[in-house]
């Protein structure tokens, strides 16, 4: 099936789409220069000693470790908030709050503007299982965030590419037990498994071009493929809306504390301090899980689970 994209003004064609697929792609929105500029900060930045993320997929604070080729084997959770290393976390924020995406955002929710709950950043696919991100994250009321997946890259079709089963987020949602803290979360995996098995969704791979953005529905099943040519890195950012006018799901705190950013439509999790004590965190808690042994709370990585539904195709 060829892959539909469409442009930023055709704005009824992106919201019909997205409310029938459960997911849009419109090409080559994210602004050229930026992109450059992130890659060249990360490029430099990655080779540093002293860097430490919060792995996505592991879900631990690490040091980066590099492929032979050069990439970083595990995707960053909020790169936007390595507040430590400022042009990285700056020049990132730059990308993801981007006026093109979020006038596409305005599109898909109707509402002006939006908080950001996270981001994540990939230079190599992770190989992410099949998930819905309302089990993790969504707004209140439910159902209303939007994600955002950026190529940062022209992305080879061997390189692990980001999926979508289309139209399955009119199948039914997976609940989190909420007080669980993600204990349930293998059931969950099993759950979704079930789910894509009794729908016979199609899986629909992504080889976007550098610039293209994906946008999806909270309860859109997705994930990404393993790579299958270690030549091949899988640039990208990713992150997570909801309408200002909501409340995140399973929080905690009854009022939200945000950071203005470079885009006045959109604000952030967390304040500035915050942003920056977390960066702190991650060495505390790197320090303290190598001495303690520790390992993840959770895993994303297919790899992780045995039998994993969907070829590798
Ligand atoms: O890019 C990936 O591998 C997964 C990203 C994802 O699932 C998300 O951002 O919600
Ligand atoms: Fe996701």
């Amino acid at each position: 099936m060829e892959l539909k994209k469409f442009s930023a003004g055709e704005k009824a064609a992106i919201k019909e789409y997205f409310n029938e697929y459960g997911y849009v792609v419109v090409e080559n929105l994210l602004t050229q220069s930026k992109i450059e500029n992130f890659i060249e900060v990360y490029e430099k930045i990655k080779h540093s000693k002293l860097f430490v993320f919060f792995s996505q997929d592991t879900h631990l604070p690490i040091q980066p470790k590099l492929t032979p080729e050069g990439f970083i084997e595990n995707s960053m959770l909020n790169p936007a908030n390595l507040k430590l290393w400022h042009n990285f976390s700056r020049s990132a924020e730059e990308c993801l709050v981007d006026e093109s995406v979020t006038n596409v955002l305005s599109i898909l929710s109707g509402r002006s503007s939006h908080v950001m709950m996270q981001n994540m950043f990939f230079d190599k696919s992770t190989g992410t299982i099949e998930h819905q991100d309302h089990y993790y994250l969504d707004s209140d009321p439910a159902g209303n965030m939007v994600a955002t997946w950026y190529a940062l890259e022209d992305i080879h079709k061997d390189a692990g590419c980001f999926f979508v089963l289309p139209g399955s987020h009119k199948a039914k949602v997976i609940e989190r037990n909420s007080g669980s803290n993600f204990s349930d979360h293998d059931s969950f995996v099993k759950q979704i498994r079930d789910l894509i098995n009794e729908g016979g969704y199609e899986y629909k791979s992504f080889p976007l071009n550098k610039g293209d953005v994906l946008f999806w529905h909270p309860y859109t099943i997705h994930g990404a493929y393993n790579n299958r040519d270690p030549r091949f890195s899988r640039k990208s950012l990713t992150a997570h809306y909801y309408p200002s006018d909501m409340k995140p799901l399973y929080s905690k705190t009854e009022v939200q504390t945000v950071r203005k950013t470079v885009n006045p439509n959109v604000v952030m999790f967390g304040s500035e301090l915050q942003a920056y004590q977390s960066n702190v965190m991650h060495y505390v808690r790197a320090i303290a899980n190598y001495v303690r042994g520790k390992g993840p709370d959770y895993d994303m990585r297919r790899d992780s689970y045995s039998a994993s539904t969907g070829s590798d195709a």
